[in-house]
């Protein structure tokens, strides 16, 4: 019997779905194809087409070795199709078919549901892509310049992932979604992408960072809650999908703190004791830390907007169908049904944030954004606020409350400080520039935006990394710039 976690690597496509033995499939996935070339061309990366980049590609899907390292043209990448192994006699873990063989084929009832949710997940992936994609021209060295475009080619093939989905599955609309995917952009006044942070720009490499700490954090959450799935081909793309954004977060988590190290290290030899003395940090050409926090500040409460209103029925519908769970859903010890359980919630009452137990059907957005929470928090504490604390600095980067700068649920109409205060419309107005970049904080960052391009060498700002990319040594060519 042939291995069924084998990768077809002989045609167009990589694939381990079998594609060959499919001529319907192939010839739509194919007709698909030129126009994600050219959307690659048009909306990718800026420049570096031609270059030969050291890129990571998968090659396979068990856990040991699945990746292969080597120098691509980014437009030559590999983008497969790739699931993770199938789980045999697979059930549905939660929800009213608890208990029943997870669905290999479209469940009729829930079709509209599930093909939203595929192409919400799918939107998010090419609208990361477009937005970080003048970003190569500033890049601090060649390390990171190559960590932007794997983290690039990486979500572009999730793409595929979701695209292969709703043609594998969804006739077509989903032959007509997957060209949407394509026609949609970041920041489109016509025609933007679906979730409101996937249209905010990302105009600078500390936007980058924060943006795969914070942002591609929402991913794996969701990842997660959708590899719970009872569709069982998207469980199993999820479940892959999951391997790949791992290293995404940490470009994020890595990135804010060598920036951090960097600063803690010029602020020490210039014998400068507080870190709120903005001016005479940012002398030094690094970026001081309060501009670090009013980013995180911004890129937190955007994503926090990711995760839906607190109370949601489209939440509670997902999860009772079946097709989304919780996070670490198979882990939990309860029913997985819900049906009698509640769960804390923080509420707008009487103009006071309070905390009331609503039912936890309803508030599986809440689950998925307080499991979120947790999990940057720890980030932040074992990383970022290790290194100020190591270089003896008296200070640390916190999370914002959740009712601090929101655009979408509970307190999208209020304002409140990082605190949770809820302010007035002119407090707000008076006093957001303590809580968010200004223009002039977003000057100076850009005025640290020169590209460093010699092989080892890195830009002022931020310090080289503990480790090469697949252990290669601190001067390795990881982007070939000269032809
Ligand atoms: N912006 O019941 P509600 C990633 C809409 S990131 C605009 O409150 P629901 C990645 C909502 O669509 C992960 N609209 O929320 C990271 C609904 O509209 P309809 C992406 C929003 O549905 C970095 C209405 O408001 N994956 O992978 O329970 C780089 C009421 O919705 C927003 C997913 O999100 C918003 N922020 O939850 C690359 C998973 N929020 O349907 C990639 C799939 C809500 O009434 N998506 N709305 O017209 C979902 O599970 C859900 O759609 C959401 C929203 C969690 C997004």
């Amino acid at each position: 019997m042939s291995d069924p976690t084998a990768v077809d690597y002989d045609g167009m496509i990589p694939n381990n779905v079998g594609l060959n033995a499919d001529p319907r499939l192939r010839r739509a996935l194919e007709r698909w194809h030129p126009g994600y070339l050219d959307w690659w061309r048009d909306r990718g990366p800026e420049g570096f087409q031609e270059n030969l980049v050291y890129l990571r590609t998968a090659v396979g899907v068990d856990s040991e070795g699945w990746a292969k390292f080597g120098f691509v043209r980014m437009p030559e990448y590999r983008w497969g199709i790739l699931l993770a192994p199938a789980v045999e006699d697979r059930k549905i873990g939660f929800g009213a078919h608890k208990g029943e063989p997870a669905w290999q084929e479209v469940p009729g009832e829930y079709r509209a549901m599930l093909r939203r949710l595929i192409v919400v997940q799918g939107d998010t992936e090419p609208a990361s892509v477009e937005q970080q994609r003048h970003l190569g021209h500033t890049a601090p060295s060649l390390y990171d310049l190559r960590n932007l475009f794997q983290v690039n080619v990486e979500e572009a093939r999730h793409l595929w992932a979701m695209v292969y989905l709703l043609q594998k599955y969804f006739g077509r609309d989903g032959r007509e979604e997957a060209e949407e995917l394509l026609s949609r952009c970041s920041g489109d006044r016509d025609s933007p992408r679906l979730l409101g942070a996937f249209n905010e720009a990302t105009p600078d490499w500390l936007s980058f960072f924060m943006f795969t700490f914070f942002t591609d954090r929402d991913g794996k959450m969701q990842l997660h809650a959708l590899s719970q799935s009872g569709f069982d081909p998207l469980s199993r793309t999820c479940r892959f999908m999951l391997t790949e954004e791992a290293h995404h977060m940490f470009v994020g988590q890595s990135g804010v703190g060598r920036i951090i190290e960097r600063t803690c290290a010029a602020m020490r030899a210039a014998g400068i004791d507080d870190p709120t003395d903005i001016e005479r940090v940012r002398a030094l050409g690094v970026v001081d830390l309060p501009t670090m926090q009013k980013k995180a500040n911004l890129h937190f409460s955007l994503t926090l907007d990711l995760f839906g209103s607190e109370i949601s029925t489209n939440a509670a519908n997902a999860f009772n169908a079946g097709l989304k769970g919780r996070y670490l859903e198979d882990q939990i010890g309860d029913d997985h049904l819900l049906v009698d359980d509640t769960y804390p919630v923080l509420r707008l009452k009487s103009g006071h944030i309070v905390a009331e137990r609503v039912p936890a059907l309803s508030a599986l957005n809440m689950r998925l954004r307080d499991d979120y929470i947790a999990d940057a928090e720890s980030g932040i504490e074992r990383w970022w606020n290790r290194i100020i604390a190591r270089a003896g600095f008296d200070y640390r980067i916190r999370l914002p409350h959740v009712a601090f700068n929101r655009r979408i649920g509970e307190f999208a109409a209020i304002h409140a400080d990082p605190d949770g205060n809820l302010l007035s419309a002119e407090e707000w107005q008076r006093r957001h520039d303590q809580f968010l970049p200004t223009t002039a904080d977003n000057r100076f960052i850009e005025s640290l935006m020169r590209p460093v391009t010699e092989p080892g060498g890195f830009a002022s700002w931020i310090a080289p990394p503990r480790a090469g990319i697949d252990g290669q040594p601190g001067n390795f060519e990881y982007v070939k710039l000269a032809r």
